[in-house]
């Protein structure tokens, strides 16, 4: 593919509100868009989605730089590589660090797509040429204004409602949101807050049709998440404990959920996520694209990789303006109704704006062979 530098553009982008889960806030985001530039002058583009701190995974963003300048970035650019699926292979040896990992190989395939002119959906198989989302709503000081943003986001369309909930912040906050949306279709993400010892409280979510209950339990359980799955009637959905391939295969045989939640960053990238989508495909188990707060270029990856027949769930990938006064792709991603058309044009469909990423960028790291 003859990549002759690797360009880390590390930016700090300020949320328009702050977005609280389980484990914390979130108000600056600090993340990291990966240019790959190949012989020609030709550039695809990835994006590292790593939290500032280790809190939703172990990964966190300053690990993320330094694993892809000493170790992603290098090996890419003294290996040729014929195809973005030989990226996973190429970093194998190293572990782990899979946002990292998922940031430069993203870059390859909007790379390899644009080499081919062809867009990067249906260079991965996809065959949508929309696709449906939902939003993510995070936790507020007060049930009140949590419904005022359920209003909202149920106004302008989305497919589906996600609220964050912890202990403390469930049954009754729940019920609050019934009374007034009895028939919207909502679901909630717990981000690992509870443990078996909840099981009570977790059953009486039960009673509330929702469309699944996401990451009840801690990443590892997914024994935990089994004996859980038996005793709900609601679909389980995991999130964080699918963090490879394998985790995936475990998780459908030993039954600890019925819906996956794929994440590219978090499984080491779009060849990982295709491989899971097949495997889960073959299950009958049905998918759909989470989020994590990315900036323009991520949501663009995200909604590719929706393009393939098994994401048959709306997925988290909300319009740009959702987190971003500005974003830093023209033109953005915009959710009518709940649905966003697929871009015709090669790669990942819509051009990285350096004008409007200068607000953002704190510094680039150049990478050469
Ligand atoms: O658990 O899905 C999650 C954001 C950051 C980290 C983890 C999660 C989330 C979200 C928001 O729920 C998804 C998004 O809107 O990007
Ligand atoms: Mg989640």
């Amino acid at each position: 593919m003859n990549i002759k530098e690797i360009k880390l553009h590390q930016l700090l982008m300020n949320m328009k509100n702050p977005f609280t889960t389980s484990f914390g806030t979130q108000q600056d985001r600090f993340i990291t868009i990966i240019e790959a530039v190949d012989e020609n002058g030709l550039s695809g583009f990835g994006e590292c989605v790593s939290g500032e701190d280790p809190l939703y995974s172990e990964e966190f963003m300053d690990a993320s730089l330094i694993a892809m300048k000493k170790y992603f970035g290098p090996l890419l650019l003294q290996n040729e590589i014929k195809h973005p699926d030989d990226v996973w292979e190429l970093f194998k040896p190293f572990k782990r660090n899979n946002m990292a990992k998922a940031g430069i190989e993203g870059a390859v395939w909007d790379l390899y797509a644009k080499q081919h002119d062809i867009p990067l959906s249906k260079l991965l198989g996809g065959t949508k040429s929309e696709v449906e989302v939902g939003v993510s709503l995070g936790l507020e000081e007060t049930d009140e204004l949590l419904l005022e943003k359920i209003a909202e986001k149920v106004d302008e369309g989305y497919k589906r409602i996600k609220v964050k909930i912890k202990p403390g912040r469930d049954v009754e906050m729940i019920r609050t949101i019934r009374r007034k949306f009895k028939d919207i279709p909502l679901m909630v993400d717990a981000n690992s807050a509870y443990t078996l010892d909840d099981i009570d409280t977790l059953k009486e979510l039960d009673q509330f049709k929702l469309m699944m209950i996401e990451q009840p339990l801690a990443a590892g359980d997914l024994i935990e998440h089994a004996k859980l799955q038996r005793q709900l009637k609601t679909p389980v959905c995991l999130d964080e404990s699918i963090d490879s391939y394998e985790a995936a295969a475990g998780a459908i045989e030993l039954g600890s959920c019925r819906i996956i939640n794929v994440k590219v960053g978090r499984v080491g990238g779009l060849t990982q996520a295709k491989k899971i989508h097949d495997l889960a495909k073959a299950h009958h188990i049905p998918l759909w694209c989470g989020g994590m707060l990315e900036a323009g270029v991520g949501r663009l990856h995200n909604i590719a990789i929706t393009t393939l027949g098994n994401f048959t769930l709306p997925g988290d990938t909300a319009s740009s303006s959702r987190y971003w006064y500005e974003d830093i792709i023209t033109p953005e991603v915009n959710a009518e109704n709940g649905v966003v058309k697929v871009s015709h044009k090669p790669g990942i469909g819509a051009e990285v704006d350096f004008d409007k990423m200068k607000q953002y960028l704190k510094k680039t790291d150049v990478l050469t062979k």
